[in-house]
């Protein structure tokens, strides 16, 4: 078949396209035009019988006039739908989507979520309170004698002679023991505050969960066991873990609590300062005194407690070195989670 052959089949369809008033027609049209017994098929199907430049020549050419007719039928078939129905009126399906940037969860979110839902698959619920409590909320209910140093407006922010802002979630969970009765389970995930000098490790906000368990006859075991449960599920299978006596006004006996090191494997490394263990919570079994200050007889319930710095924990994951970048909101750094 001659150029001039093809270029007249081109102009052909391009005049019966530009006739066609609906999309059956155009259908019609493709299969005469672009169809198994087409023309322009039959063109591309005799190229096996032509030599080596004729075949590249007309090829080439018989594949431009598909293309063309191709073209030609879309771009009438949408001037149609355009004319139906004013609702996608001059939309052109085939061109690329728009991108739209991809929002992301602070990595402090992010690492709250994943802790809390650890716990919830251990049976914690969850429970919130107001970041600005009373000073009994915050220490009386909890066993800090009057004279203790947190109390200090060095150590805290008072927004008025009895209220302040909450240095711990532990008034959530005191809440919540005026509220119900054991067995009471729950994390308490949130906003903490105080007043100390900034640094690369400590800010004047935080995150804290803490976490209970009330009921009868529960152990300083069953403290070890889903506290280990938790490390081993957050850092790894291999994480061990190390209790050393401690001191909390709530809690008698206190530990803290350290994994070996999730990086050298206990080994010694930069980020365990050589020492082979990182400290990641503190806890112990709740003092009698804050059960009495709740109304519960300390002699029918015990309850272990904990409590964990997320930015602590988001700093050892994520290999931050510096706490201030968590609130800080540079783009740069936020983007990396
Ligand atoms: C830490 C240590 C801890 C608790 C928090 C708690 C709460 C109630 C009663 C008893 Cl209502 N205890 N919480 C207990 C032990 C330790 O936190 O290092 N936090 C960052």
């Amino acid at each position: 078949m001659s150029d001039d052959k093809i270029a007249q089949i081109v102009a052909e369809a391009r005049a019966e396209i530009a006739q066609c008033n609906s999309a059956d027609q155009i259908e019609s049209l493709r299969v005469k035009y672009l169809g198994r017994k087409s023309a322009v098929v039959a063109v591309l199907r005799g190229l096996k019988d032509l030599d080596g430049e004729q075949r590249k020549a007309v090829g080439q050419q018989a594949n431009e006039a598909k293309e063309q007719i191709e073209l030609l039928l879309a771009d009438h078939l949408q001037s149609l739908g355009g004319a139906k129905s004013s609702q996608n009126a001059g939309l052109d399906y085939t061109l690329p989507g728009k991108r739209y940037p991809e929002g992301k969860l602070h990595p402090i979110t992010r690492t709250l979520n994943e802790i809390i839902d650890i716990f919830y698959g251990m049976g914690f619920e969850v429970a919130l309170g107001p970041e600005v409590e009373t000073e009994y909320y915050n220490f009386g209910a909890l066993n800090f004698p009057p004279d203790h140093p947190a109390r200090d407006m060095q150590d805290t922010f008072y927004v008025g002679k009895d209220t302040l802002l909450r240095t711990h979630t532990s008034p959530v969970q005191i809440r919540e023991f005026e509220k119900r009765k054991p067995p009471i389970r729950i994390v308490a995930p949130g906003r903490s505050y105080r007043q100390e000098a900034i640094s690369a490790r400590a800010y004047c906000v935080f995150h804290q969960l803490e976490g209970f368990y009330v009921d009868h006859d529960v152990t300083f075991a069953d403290l070890k066991g889903v506290l280990v449960a938790f490390a081993q599920t957050y850092f790894g299978d291999d994480v061990k873990m190390r209790f050393r006596p401690s001191f909390f006004p709530f809690t008698e006996p206190s530990a803290e609590v350290d994994i070996s090191c999730f990086l050298c494997g206990g080994k010694g490394c930069r980020i365990c300062k050589h020492e082979g263990w990182l400290e990641i919570l503190g806890c112990g079994m709740i003092d009698p005194n804050v059960f009495k200050s709740v109304n519960y007889d300390p002699e029918v319930y015990s309850g272990y407690a904990f409590g964990m710095g997320i930015e602590r924990i988001a700093m050892l994951k994520y290999r931050i070195d510096d706490i201030r970048l968590f609130f800080n909101n540079d783009i740069r750094f936020l983007r990396q989670f």
